[in-house]
């Protein structure tokens, strides 16, 4: 145990030095390519991957879990969806599957929004405002994690001074929706036909993120 510690904080300080990724207490496998990126290795990187073709995916997807373990500091969790990123990448170029990469979008985007909420429709629709930008909290959607049922309709409202333009994300659940600039005081409306996740983000503020479940 004391061993483990002391290698781990070896790694941890290696990384402080070289890497920029504080926190780590990675498996030789990451090592491997963090220490090939550092050398802007691209050749080694993918080879890392291809040598461990089998054990990347749990890999990652251990990396994952220990980013979204409630103690991770914030700055770790960064480093480690960062790191879980660039490996799914070259593991996707490498074998072609791209579920891993999906998995690692998908639980990173999870993790930066509000807990999940029920939302009841008022007249029929169910509203998201994007509300008045304060010195504390702008560019923001609320609420930014509701599910509904199949065929009802969300209505997004503008109550903030400035114009804002979203897209949900095909590449990690369902796409479809595609809006237009929506002016202040202005709102837009989709019916959500297919069940299924979407998640969203404005093109103008990327930290400005939603999601819709439709069940
Ligand atoms: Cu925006």
């Amino acid at each position: 145990m004391i061993k483990r510690f002391g290698l781990c904080l070896a790694l941890s300080m290696i990384s402080v030095i070289s890497l920029s990724y504080p926190g780590f207490c990675e498996s030789e496998i990451t090592k491997q390519f963090l220490e090939a990126y550092d050398q802007k290795n691209a050749i080694k990187m993918s080879e890392v991957i291809k040598a461990n073709k089998d054990k990347v995916p749990d890999e990652i997807r251990a990396m994952v879990e220990e980013a979204l373990k409630p103690e991770t500091k914030q700055e770790d969790r960064d480093s480690k969806f960062f790191v879980a990123d660039m490996m799914a990448r070259a593991y996707k170029d490498e074998t072609g599957d791209v579920e891993t990469l999906k998995f690692v979008k998908r639980k990173e985007f999870d993790s930066k929004l509000g807990a999940q909420v029920r939302s009841t429709p008022q007249n029929g629709v169910h509203i998201v405002e994007f509300p008045m930008a304060t010195p504390e909290v702008k560019n923001i959607f609320r609420p930014d994690n509701i599910i509904i049922k199949a065929g009802e309709t969300v209505r997004w409202v503008n109550k903030d001074e400035q114009g804002h333009i979203f897209a949900s994300m095909p590449l990690i659940g369902v796409g479809g929706i595609f809006t237009p600039r929506i002016e202040p005081g202005k709102s837009w409306e989709f019916k959500f036909e297919k069940p299924g996740e979407y998640y969203y983000i404005c093109f103008i503020h990327h930290g400005m993120i939603g999601k819709i479940t439709v069940e």
